[in-house]
């Protein structure tokens, strides 16, 4: 919390005194907003404005937009020098990856809803409209409301029912990385997906400009192979893992120029699970943990980030090592999609007339998985209709045996746009490639006698051949 005299000071070296003294003025609403406690252990949010209004915050001018890849910015409307928005909840046909949609529930046509963006001081205004067949309710998370428009259905406020909207109104004072989610039938309805990023910008930034501002929602489905309504009582067996709605490959990149300052903001609504971030190819700084900034001098570098379920952790990094780097949840399983979740474990087995005796029952069934599943996905076999069964897609080098929550930071240095520029050229030298027959003599004194591994040979010495 900075003094309003420091606001002032502050605001005088970047807006121009006169401008703002002619502009500021407050709109504050009737609700007491709360002064906060002269105590050093109150954490106001991490507030810069003092319990005024200003005017509202304008992209470009007071802030630079985040990047919500695969998705998009909520738009507002001034009113009387209030930011107005409005959410609809409804059922989307949502595309997971190419192959795969699925009837979710989100918000103005989209899974997630758009990222909802706004300055520190503004007042906002947020109509939520109701086109579920049950009742619903949104709750800001992490952002300081007064109790009754917190959005827990039945504690803060009464259900949203279907047909009917309600209207959420407060000042925002506090900056930082947020989500916003329904808080009725929560089970179901964050499972179909009914959530979203709430981003506060800064009244007065400071530390280096930020170039590329991006947000990511991490979350989890269970859609059974075939059908088109995710699980909305799964608790365990998730098989689709998304960022932002989306799995890999249908995963938008995240496009930065050589030397840019990239931050990511990572937001966490799973059902159930803890997400570790892992990015190759940069160390990043942990700059937020909910929002709340880190003091520079505390800030922990890394390259894995634990989001936990109800979290936002953000990061910035400078881009200064171009190449196509991969970026995904390390737990091995949310970069799988659908099948690969429970196959039956095969490796090493020898098929012999599996498949005939199986399909009798079974029909069409195949035998697969015998040397690992790196190949379901790219054999390219016919899988069942909508379904993303496998993993991947083809990448430059070869096939890229990834799915789910998983996408792809393309770093590039003469970058004339942020449209994807492709894959990354890979300078002279800089590229494993197979080993030639000389440089093997020359650096391990042999040619490796080489015994690729026979893939039904584990099971016949146990004796357990069924050919
Ligand atoms: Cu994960």
């Amino acid at each position: 919390m900075i003094s309003r005299r420091k606001f002032f000071s502050n605001a005088v070296v970047t807006a121009g005194a006169a401008a703002l003294g002619a502009t500021t003025r407050s709109v504050k609403g009737a609700e007491p907003v709360g002064q906060p406690l002269d105590n050093p252990e109150t954490i106001k949010g991490n507030a810069q404005s003092d319990q005024q209004d200003y005017p509202p915050g304008e992209p470009g001018k007071d802030y630079t937009p985040v990047i919500t890849p695969n998705g998009s910015t909520l738009p507002n409307k001034v009113v009387g020098g209030v930011k107005v928005f409005h959410l609809i909840a409804e059922e989307v046909d949502h595309e997971f990856a190419p192959g795969l949609r699925a009837y979710c529930w989100g918000f103005n046509g989209q899974v997630h809803g758009p990222t909802i963006e706004a300055v520190e001081g503004d007042r906002v205004r947020i109509y939520v409209t109701n086109n579920l067949p049950e009742s619903t309710s949104i709750h800001w998370h992490g952002v300081l409301v007064p109790s009754g428009m917190d959005g827990v259905a039945g504690l803060s406020q009464k259900n949203i029912e279907p047909g009917e909207t309600y209207k959420y109104e407060f000042s925002l004072r506090q900056h930082g990385t947020y989500m916003y989610h329904s808080h009725s039938d929560d089970m179901v309805q964050i499972a179909l997906g009914m959530m979203g990023m709430f981003i506060i910008h800064p009244r007065t930034p400071t530390g280096p400009k930020v170039d590329r501002d991006f947000v990511l929602m991490s979350s989890e489905w269970r859609i059974d192979v075939g059908t088109r309504r995710p699980v909305p009582i799964e608790m365990t067996d998730f098989n689709v893992l998304t960022f932002n709605g989306r799995s890999f490959p249908g995963t938008a990149p995240l496009v930065a120029k050589y030397g840019d300052r990239v931050r990511i903001r990572f937001g966490n609504l799973s059902p159930m699970e803890h997400h570790p971030i892992h990015l190759h190819g940069f160390y990043w700084k942990i700059t937020e943990m909910d929002g709340l900034p880190i003091p520079e001098a505390t800030q922990q570098p890394g390259n894995t980030v634990l989001v936990a379920v109800g979290q936002t952790r953000t990061v910035e990094f400078i881009a200064d090592n171009p190449g196509d780097w991969a970026m995904h949840c390390h737990m091995t399983h949310h970069t799988m999609n659908q099948m690969g979740h429970n196959a039956p474990n095969l490796i090493g087995v020898r098929p012999g007339k599996l498949d005939k005796s199986v399909s009798k029952l079974l029909p069409g069934y195949m035998a697969m998985g015998e040397s690992g599943m790196a190949d379901m996905g790219e054999m390219g076999m016919p899988v069942p209709r909508n379904s993303i069964p496998m993993v991947g897609a083809q990448g430059k080098h070869d096939y890229i045996d990834m799915g789910g929550m998983f996408t792809i930071v393309k770093v590039r240095e003469n970058l004339t746009s942020y449209d994807d520029p492709g894959w990354y050229e890979n300078p002279p030298g800089t590229l494993a490639t197979l080993a030639s027959n000389e440089e093997l003599q020359r650096d391990l004194g042999q040619i490796p006698e080489t015994k690729p591994m026979d893939k039904h040979m584990q099971m016949d010495h146990m004796n357990m051949d069924h050919g």
